[in-house]
Formats: C-alpha cells, structure tokens, sequence
C-alpha cells in the first residue's frame, strides 16, 4: 500500500523555518497517497519562487518550470500523457502577476489538472516586494507609500472564469488541505486551489494569527451548498475571500480532454507517432 512516505525524497527544502510552504508539500504528499496513486503515477509542475522549488521536494516526477508558466507546462503535460495526475504550484506572483492570462484560460479550459497556488501575498524569493494579493496600503519597500490598487481575488476570478472546483485552504489546517487536495485530484476537470502560505520572514501583516483571526471554515457554515456558484460567490463576497474549504465544485462538466475531437483514448506517449515515408509525402502534399 502506497502512504505519503513513498513521496517524501531526500532533498532538504531550503525553505525558512516556519514557512508555510512546508504544510503545502505534507498535504500534498498525504493527498497524493490518500487517492492511492504510485509516485510514477504524479508529475508536479512548479513556477519560479520560494513556492516553485516544491516540484524539487516531492517524490514523483516533476519539473521546476520558468517564472509564471507552470500552467502551459502542466496542461501540454497532461495533454500528451492523460494517465498522468497532474498537479501545478506556484506562488501568487507567479499566478497572478506575470502567469495570470495562463491562470484564467486554463481554469474556463478545464483540463484535468490540479493547481496549488502558495498565496502568501507577497514575492518571497525576490526578499519581500508587493504582489497582486497584498492588500490595498500594503507597505514593502517597492511600495513603501503603500499599494495603491486593490488586490487580486482569485476565488472571485475563478468563479467568474467559469472554473469547475474552487477551493481554499490554510498552511495551518493541514488535515483541511489534504481533504482539498485529495478532492482536487479525484476532480475531473481544472481544480483551482488557493492556499494562505504565510511568508513569516516578509510578511509581517498576514500571519498565522492573522489567518487564524480573520478566515471562516466553510465546513462551519449551516446548510452550504457547493455546487451552486451562486452561493459560492455571495459566501466569498461577504468574507472578502477570507474562507476555507470546497467552495464550489461541478463535478458534470466536460474536462477539455472529454471535448476534443478525435482525442485517442491512448495517451500520445504510448503511440507509435511514426511515419512512412510514403504517409510523410502524403501529408506535405496536403500543405502544398
Ligand atoms: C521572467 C521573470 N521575471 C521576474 C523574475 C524574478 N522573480 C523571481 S520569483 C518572483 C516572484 C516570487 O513571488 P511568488 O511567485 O509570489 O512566489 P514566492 O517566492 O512568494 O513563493 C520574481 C518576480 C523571474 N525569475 N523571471
Ligand atoms: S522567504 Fe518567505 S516564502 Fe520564501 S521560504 Fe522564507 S518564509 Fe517561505
């Protein structure tokens, strides 16, 4: 039986002490092990920051991708080999800074895969700028007058790019993440994670207690429906996005993959994509 050691491996993470990136990897690791996967089975796709380097730290297959470009790695993945679970991560800078337009158009795509954002709302690896989740006043020393745009809500943003698993989690609640992250796997279609990730070393605003004072646990709400987007939005508007759990899943719509015509039931990797050179002439002739 397969259990979240087989995913541990025996790089030391260089993350500081503290850090919430490290309950990130844990319930990864436990939920990829929950679903009952084998290490082969899970390729992890990571963007350029503190978060990125997680690709590195778990036992799978993995690939630590250039700054915001996760998402295209891990869909051409998932794309060219569907018997893969596919899992994407990332800081908030890498998905909704320079990665945004990647972010929104694979979340109204809907490939199987599943995207784990580190949001703790500020660039850590480049020592503490302001990103587009700080919040409005948010002092740092690129913006040491305080930010002047308000910021990203990503729960927002996927409900109204028309995601099919909107989901948050807490550094913090490991047993809560695990659950989402597991149900994120299982998801068949885009599963949209966020994560609150405390940075303890830059972020001196939005700390564990922080988070401990201010997010609500969906799982406290009476009566919560999640598969009605809109009470998914109503429940994020009136907690500014400071909510915990599945806030929304559909689990009846088609995964781009279900859509595309003539997608092979075999995944690309195990075809013999070789061509005759007769079959090689054919199809130039048809370019000329
Ligand atoms: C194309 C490009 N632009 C800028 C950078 C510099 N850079 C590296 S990481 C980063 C932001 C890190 O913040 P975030 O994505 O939130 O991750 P964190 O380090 O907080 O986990 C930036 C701007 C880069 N590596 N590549
Ligand atoms: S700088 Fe912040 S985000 Fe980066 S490893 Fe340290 S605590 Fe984590």
């Amino acid at each position: 039986m397969v259990t979240f050691k087989d995913f541990r491996n025996n790089v030391k993470p260089n993350w500081c002490p503290g850090c919430g990136d490290f309950s990130v990897q844990t319930a990864i690791q436990r939920a990829a092990a929950n679903v009952g996967i084998q290490p082969h089975d899970l390729a992890v796709i990571s963007g350029i920051g503190c978060s990125g380097r997680i690709s590195g730290y778990i036992h799978s297959y993995g690939f630590h991708g250039i700054h915001g470009r996760a998402l295209p790695i891990a869909q051409g993945l998932k794309m060219a080999n569907k018997d893969l679970h596919v899992i994407a991560s990332g800081g908030d800078g890498d998905g909704f800074a320079i990665g945004m337009g990647h972010t929104i158009h694979s979340i109204r795509r809907n490939i199987d895969i599943t995207y784990v954002v580190m949001d703790n709302q500020i660039y850590g690896l480049t020592k503490g700028q302001t990103s587009p989740r700080s919040a409005e006043g948010f002092k740092t020393k690129s913006t040491p007058g305080g930010a002047i745009e308000p910021s990203v809500q990503p729960l927002e943003l996927a409900l109204t790019s028309g995601a099919t698993f909107v989901a948050q989690g807490f550094s913090s609640d490991i047993k809560e993440l695990t659950a989402i992250i597991e149900a994120g796997i299982n998801h068949k279609g885009f599963s949209f994670i966020n994560v609150f990730s405390p940075c303890v070393t830059y972020n001196k605003v939005n700390t564990y207690d922080w988070f401990k004072e201010h997010l609500t646990k969906l799982s406290t709400v009476e009566g919560y429906d999640s598969t009605n987007r809109e009470e998914a939005m109503k429940v994020v508007m009136e907690t500014e996005g400071l909510v915990t759990g599945i806030i929304y899943q559909d689990e009846n719509a088609p995964s781009y993959q279900e859509q595309v015509p003539g997608y092979a039931p075999t995944p690309l990797v195990d075809q013999n994509l070789k061509m005759s050179e007769q079959e090689f002439n054919a199809l130039l002739q048809d370019f000329m």
